[in-house]
């Protein structure tokens, strides 16, 4: 019998870094399958969105002020009762909830927290454009008082653990790094697992390709303006613009194909509108463990230090020298 895998799913690889990584453990391992879990229950809800009754608003809004979806909804109790389950997981923050959930009748055991956007880019729910979930993983800092949520919480992204994201679009396909590179997995509907596609995925050194919303170029900082007026110039060496408006479809699209993508602070968000916790974090983390960067145009996103869990901040995230240029203008 040999001993390679005939398939390699996500739990699996993680648990290959074992003595690579101190967090390589089976109970890690079980953590993630709530992940990859909660992310099958969505892709099969999403799939069948047409279907039944889970298009649409409910109604109501969220700690952001944005209409909830009914898929959003989905997704979020989806993701809290997987991960929920999970006896290593003490905190979840979610990017719908106010508060985070604490599991008290954990106890120390509870030493992981995720934190996600359960379905990033819903708005887009309706017109089948590619939408994803995004998570990042912290461990509790045994150090600090465990009733004090917040300071475990608000840690800035190089402490990240694990980070990653599902991207539902014609497949769906779940990225994560855990320090040791980006691996990509697609879902076999036919067997309902993530298969390993690729490992140690490399963002091109560089791409001629902006990924911005030019409606609100009039409002972005001076250094972005100029950076975007280079772009679009004859010496900028004819440049192309995607914009999906979905961040995890221009974020994949970017780690696959190369570029930029851009989200400045803007009139209507002052602070730059995507949030730092757990979506400029987790993506910061894939981003630079596949060779590129990502700032929020004055520091390195994974330096900043949280100081709210639902804060925004602008980015820059992409190619090395894509970045560097926007940084340089
Ligand atoms: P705008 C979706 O609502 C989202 O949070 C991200 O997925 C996306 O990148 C961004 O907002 C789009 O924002 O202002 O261009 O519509």
């Amino acid at each position: 019998m040999t001993d390679q895998p005939f398939i390699t799913t996500v739990e699996r690889h993680f648990l290959d870094r074992k003595g690579r990584n101190p967090h390589a453990t089976a109970e890690f391992s079980w953590l993630l399958s709530g992940i990859t879990l909660a992310a099958k229950i969505i892709a099969a809800q999403i799939h069948r969105a047409g279907l039944v009754d889970i298009i649409g608003r409910t109604g109501r809004t969220n700690v952001q002020g944005e209409e909830v979806q009914k898929l959003d909804e989905f997704a979020n109790d989806t993701l809290v009762r997987c991960l929920g389950y999970r006896d290593n997981v003490g905190l979840l923050v979610s990017e719908e909830e106010d508060e985070p959930h604490v599991i008290k009748e954990r106890g120390e055991s509870g030493k992981y927290i995720v934190l996600f956007d359960p379905l990033d880019g819903s708005s887009n729910i309706n017109a089948n454009v590619s939408i994803g979930t995004i998570f990042s993983i912290l461990a509790r800092d045994p150090k600090v008082d465990r009733n004090d949520v917040l300071a475990h919480v608000l840690q800035p992204g190089c402490k990240q653990v694990a980070a990653g994201y599902v991207v539902y679009g014609s497949s769906t396909v779940l990225a994560y790094t855990a320090g040791a590179g980006v691996h990509m997995f697609t879902l076999d509907p036919s067997i309902g697992a993530f298969v390993l596609a690729q490992e140690n995925i490399r963002m091109p050194e560089a791409a001629k390709i902006y990924s911005v919303n030019e409606a609100y170029e009039e409002t972005f900082p001076e250094n972005f303006r100029r950076y975007l007026r280079w772009a679009k110039s004859a010496d900028g060496g004819g440049y192309s613009m995607r914009y999906i408006g979905s961040l995890v479809a221009d974020f994949h699209r970017t780690l696959i194909s190369g570029g930029v993508f851009l989200y400045p602070s803007t009139k209507k968000s002052p602070e730059g509108k995507l949030r730092l916790l757990y979506e400029a974090n987790p993506l910061a983390f894939v981003a630079e463990q596949a060779g590129g960067l990502a700032s929020d145009g004055r520091q390195r996103i994974l330096d900043k230090k949280p100081t709210a869990m639902h804060q925004r901040t602008p980015l820059v995230i992409g190619s090395k020298q894509e970045v560097e240029r926007v940084l340089r203008a």
